[in-house]
């Protein structure tokens, strides 16, 4: 009778496992909507995009693509005019001395609010240059906008925290190289001599670091040991100025969702890049992605469907703090020469950045 019992509870346990692996896999955050449909998804009034296209300040003074220079001054002469919702500060210094501009929207931009906060990035590669411009304009656009009352922009700023890293490598932009440049003495630091310039700061992140020695073969793609290479992953994990500025920044903030922008692709990815396992988070992140491909018409994907990456930002921000980071791989090319190609991406983009702060707002209700 106890053995009969036993038995059957051994059976009963085995069908509810066999049943359990056949559904996908639990949603562990709480922070799940119910429905995206609770979203009315609100695009700001073409009339005021196309508005901005007789704006001279979008084509840079210099060309098509601002200068570090140039992009300074714009942005430090958009927070004089506008200090009641934009501020502008360092949150640390390059190899060559250049600041990392960091730019904060919102009403009381002097308090810090109870309100959700969004981080943009652009231009962790230095040679990705729309990837930043997207970027300026947004800036652009909301300072234009705010005070316009049927535009949804207010009710962005009033709500939430927009946190806006342009150019993360501005030596980078400046150089028009992927990585940024500061210099490499050997693999690990080890030569007295200086060897090469420049680690990619998108592999810079402590996330599963040790993971390549653990198994080389796999992660050869990832990221690289070797100080030559475009993917050169740095001595140690934040050795770099600029990813330890975004590390102190993230430790001290509470972002929920992070879009960092890059070229090219058309793409939207979520992590991980390191893994071809999907995160627990996978149903927001898709519920999310899918959202941003309707403004933008980009292919929602997995990091590392389209290569693997070891110590990306998405994957430590995810995996570390729990951020919603997405990258956007935008347009068709490295660097469009094409102005109409770059506004048109422009525009479409602060839709997506709009978005994704509605979309954080109800994030965070949970
Ligand atoms: O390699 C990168 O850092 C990004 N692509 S880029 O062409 N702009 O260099 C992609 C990072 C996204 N993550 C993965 N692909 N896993
Ligand atoms: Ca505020
Ligand atoms: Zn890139």
């Amino acid at each position: 009778m106890q053995k009969g019992l036993w038995t059957k509870g051994l059976i009963f346990g085995i069908i509810i496992l066999f049943f359990g692996a056949c559904l996908p896999s639990p949603i562990t955050s709480s922070l799940r909507l119910s429905s995206e449909k609770d979203l009315d998804l609100k695009t700001v009034n073409k009339q005021h995009l196309n508005d901005i296209q007789n704006y001279s300040s979008i084509i840079a003074p210099s060309g098509l693509y601002h200068t570090y220079d140039e992009m300074t001054q714009n942005l430090q002469s958009l927070a004089t005019n506008h200090s009641d919702i934009m501020s502008i500060t360092s949150i640390g210094k390059t190899y060559e001395g250049r600041e990392l501009w960091m730019v904060k929207l919102s009403d009381n931009v002097n308090q810090e609010e109870n309100e959700p906060q969004i981080l943009f990035m652009g231009a962790h590669h230095g040679n990705e240059k729309p990837s930043y411009e997207v970027l300026i304009f947004f800036i652009q656009f909301i300072v234009d906008y705010y005070e316009n009352k049927t535009s949804n922009v207010q009710e962005v700023i009033n709500n939430t925290e927009l946190y806006i890293l342009p150019m993360v490598n501005p030596d980078g932009v400046e150089a028009n190289t992927r990585k940024n440049c500061a210099p490499n003495y050997g693999p690990f630091g080890l030569q007295k001599k200086v060897t090469s310039i420049g680690v990619d700061l998108n592999r810079n992140y402590n996330y599963k670091w040790f993971y390549y020695f653990l198994n080389p073969s796999r992660y050869y793609r990832a990221t690289s040991l070797s100080d030559r290479s475009n993917v050169y992953r740095g001595e140690s994990p934040f050795c770099e100025n600029e990813t330890q500025a975004i590390k102190s920044f993230i430790e001290t903030h509470r972002i929920i969702i992070s879009l960092s922008y890059h070229t090219s692709g058309e793409l939207v990815l979520y992590p991980w890049g390191y893994t071809q396992n999907p995160p627990n988070d996978k149903l927001v992140f898709v519920s999310i992605g899918e959202n941003i491909s309707k403004f933008n018409n980009y292919t929602l994907a997995q990091g590392i469907e389209l290569y693997p990456t070891l110590g990306d930002f998405d994957d430590w921000g995810y995996g570390d703090h729990g951020i919603f980071s997405f990258t956007i791989e935008l347009g068709t090319e490295q660097v469009t020469s094409d102005p109409q190609d770059l506004l048109e991406m422009c525009k479409s983009h602060v839709n997506v950045n709009l978005y994704v702060c509605q979309r954080a707002q109800l994030l965070e209700k949970k």
